[in-house]
């Protein structure tokens, strides 16, 4: 049995009564809605949540009406601020402050009760909550989140406690781990070229046929196609900035959300090392300091910046600070700041 709280039984709970499931625009969140709607709520609407990229409050339904919300990732207390205008239910497996009011809050690693080994993604936490469903479909679609949240692992082939969960929950599919991380790469691809109607069809497609029914969505293969091209571009574009040891840090100006795909790249070529990027979106008017390592855990980074009055978000090997174009360049020297001390003190 996994560990959680009576928060994801209350989360369950309004999830089966819930209008609309609205899921973070990755892999996991096409997998967990995927999920969610043949388990919980066949009858609710399946909506990515928009505008793609954007983490705040600003983007949920100001009066909730009972919505779940998948994957997303943001801290505990914006659920709060809206616990008292109406229901929701969230489950995630972001490493965020906990909810404190809302009942029906769903996420053991916020909660403390485990790290991205024991909850590896939303879609896996959700399989556990429903109790194994079991079927085929089921267990390609929580194996499917894994692997698109464990990509930089599986990408530089480092072990990880969920990558080996994932292959176990496969065995006897048929699937394997290198077919599903063909098609998380698909599916990603389609909010990095701005797609939002294709994760709202590549959802859909994972509650009626699972696996092969996001297989045969063409918009994620064009995405795909389009994104390894903005890729290039952006490699290219890269600006090497000054950095402390063992760090390897870049600036990159350009309008589309590849933010996480260019960190996930250079950290896995480069798995000794800490990566840092800092994208800034001009049409936008914002930015991303993405950090990233495969081979070093981050959660005291995401700490330190907390302490420094800086709001990061991510999980164990990840640490996200979003920030308006201005305040980019003070979010990216907080997190130098940070990794230049403790490479004092290693
Ligand atoms: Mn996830």
């Amino acid at each position: 049995m996994i560990r959680v709280s009576i928060g994801c039984k209350e989360a369950l709970k309004v999830a089966r009564e819930s209008p609309v499931i609205l899921f973070h625009w990755d892999t996991d969140g096409v997998a967990s809605a995927g999920l969610a709607s043949r388990h919980l709520n066949p009858g609710a609407r399946l909506r990515v949540i928009e505008p793609l990229g954007v983490y705040g409050v600003e983007v949920l339904p100001g009066e909730p009406r009972g919505e779940l919300i998948l994957d997303y990732g943001l801290p505990g207390n914006v659920y709060d601020s809206l616990a008292s205008r109406g229901s929701l239910a969230v489950i995630d497996h972001h490493r965020v402050e906990p909810a404190k009011r809302l009942r029906s809050y769903c996420n053991p690693v916020a909660e403390g009760l485990g790290g991205e080994g024991d909850y590896p993604s939303c879609s896996m936490l959700l399989y556990k909550l429903l109790e194994r469903p079991g079927g085929r479909t089921d267990r390609g679609l929580a194996a499917l989140g894994v692997v698109g949240d464990l990509a930089p692992f599986i990408d530089s082939r480092r072990p990880h406690r969920g990558v080996e969960e994932a292959t176990r929950v496969l065995e006897g599919t048929g699937y394997t781990i290198e077919r599903l991380r063909r098609l998380a790469e698909a599916v990603d691809s389609s909010y990095r070229v701005n797609n939002p109607g294709c994760l709202n069809e590549a959802a859909k497609a994972a509650a009626e046929d699972g696996v092969e029914g996001v297989e045969a969505l063409e918009c994620i293969w064009e995405a795909r196609e389009k994104a390894s091209r903005l890729l290039e571009e952006a490699l290219s574009k890269l600006q090497p900035l000054d950095a402390p040891p063992g760090v390897i840090a870049y600036a990159l100006e350009m309008d589309a959300l590849v933010t996480s795909q260019v960190g996930r790249l250079l950290a896995s070529r480069s798995p000794g090392s800490i990566v840092v990027l800092a994208h800034t979106i001009p049409s936008q008017g914002r930015g991303i300091v993405y950090v990233r390592s495969v081979s070093k855990e981050l959660t005291w980074l995401r700490r330190a910046l907390e302490e420094a009055g800086v709001k990061a978000g991510g999980k164990d090997y990840v640490v996200v600070v979003n920030a308006r174009s201005e305040l980019l360049k003070s979010a990216l020297d907080a997190v130098l700041k940070a990794l230049e001390i403790s490479s004092y003190n290693h």
